[in-house]
């Protein structure tokens, strides 16, 4: 009965294996994970140049398709290079990341399982740092951000490729295309022919991701820019004269060459938008920068007091990502300041961002939070 009983389990077992590995490619899926996005930019860039047997049907469309002959080279992970070549056609190419990948990326299938992503903190490791060339834009502007890593104290070594999610606040204003360029003879790209980069933003979610990747197997020292992210907006809605555009590095992915994960740490900045013309087509009587209005003490404590030239009608605090966040406040006499307090415990970041409105139009401060 016993012996029966291991007969049967152990055919289960095999059954079961063979349901596992009876073997099809979702393309674009490299890592074989359920999802589409930047880490399978990795995975390519490391099995990148490779060739192997076509895939039947060559097809790149969003479905399982059947594996056809395995690849003589497996990931660290035991995942077939077959995987990687996300079309089809033999090879691991150009045309699998900026074709296949960009084309079913964030599709899922099944269940999926998380990618892994690096960590690390500010001091103690590199860090990937956002900044904006300027803080001040005009509406029908670029806005155009610095985005590097590491740097003489936190230098990368064996750098082979990251992927670096981003989330920004799409609410209050309406953007043209997110754009990538990459530094001219960038430190990870000296001879301008072993990286490749991918940028994917969902508009809808507020989400930006930017995969590069080495492709000649050979990862390479050093730290700086990575390249410019840039973005034009077009206009505010809500007939809001300035808003700020925040953009904060959610996850981080940085590998060597061996996909080992290297330690770094993320970053978050702003951008104040103003809406052009404002000073002669704005609804307000006083044009804007005649609104002064200060925050004391700043940092903030607990309690603290906003005061400004104008007479204030109402206040919201948001945070990086552009959540409102409580905050009970009380107008003073005459309306020209008023009384909050906030709970800190409760705050998620160390920079939140204040809109005060006014009779003659918003101001929007920065609150520090120590
Ligand atoms: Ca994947
Ligand atoms: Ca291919």
């Amino acid at each position: 009965m016993n012996y029966l009983k291991y007969i049967l389990i152990s055919f289960l077992f095999i059954a079961n294996v063979q349901i596992i590995t009876g073997q099809f490619i979702w393309p674009g899926d490299v890592n074989d994970n359920g999802i589409v996005n930047g880490v399978d930019v990795l995975y390519a860039g490391i099995a990148f140049g490779a060739t192997g047997p076509n895939r039947p049907g060559e097809d790149d469309t969003w479905a399982a398709q059947p594996i056809g002959d395995l690849w003589a080279q497996n990931f660290s992970n035991g995942i077939n290079y077959a995987y990687a070549d996300c079309d089809g056609k033999g090879d691991v190419d150009q045309n699998d990341i900026q074709n296949t990948i960009r084309d079913n990326f964030n599709l899922t299938h099944g269940v999926v399982v998380p990618d892994n992503y690096s960590s690390g903190s500010v001091g103690s490791t590199a860090q990937v740092k956002l900044t904006p060339q300027s803080s001040d834009v005009e509406t029908g502007s670029s806005v155009v951000f610095d985005i590097s890593v590491g740097d003489a104290d936190f230098p990368i070594n064996d750098f082979y490729g990251i992927v670096i999610s981003m989330k920004y606040n799409p609410d209050f204003i309406l953007g043209g295309e997110w754009e990538f360029e990459d530094a001219e003879t960038a430190w990870y790209n000296p001879s301008n022919q072993d990286a490749m980069d991918l940028l994917v933003s969902d508009d809808s979610n507020g989400k930006i991701e930017l995969a590069i990747t080495r492709t000649n197997q050979t990862p390479i020292t050093g730290e700086g820019q990575l390249g410019q992210l840039s973005i034009v907006i077009e206009d505010i809605v809500f007939g809001l004269s300035k808003d700020t555009l925040n953009l904060e590095i959610d996850k981080i992915l940085m590998i060597d060459n061996d996909f080992n994960t290297l330690q770094v740490a993320a970053d978050s900045t702003f951008v104040v938008i103003n809406k052009k013309g404002k000073l002669t087509s704005s609804n307000f009587d006083t044009p804007e920068d005649e609104i002064n209005v200060s925050i004391a003490p700043n940092p903030i404590t607990e309690f603290f007091e906003v005061t400004s030239n104008q007479v204030i009608v109402g206040c919201e605090v948001f945070d990086i990502n552009g959540r409102k966040l409580d905050l009970s406040w009380e107008l003073n006499q005459g309306r020209h300041s008023f009384s909050a307090k906030i709970n800190k415990h409760d705050l998620p970041s160390s920079l939140l961002f204040m809109k005060i409105y006014t009779e003659k139009g918003i101001s929007v401060q920065k609150l520090i939070i120590h």
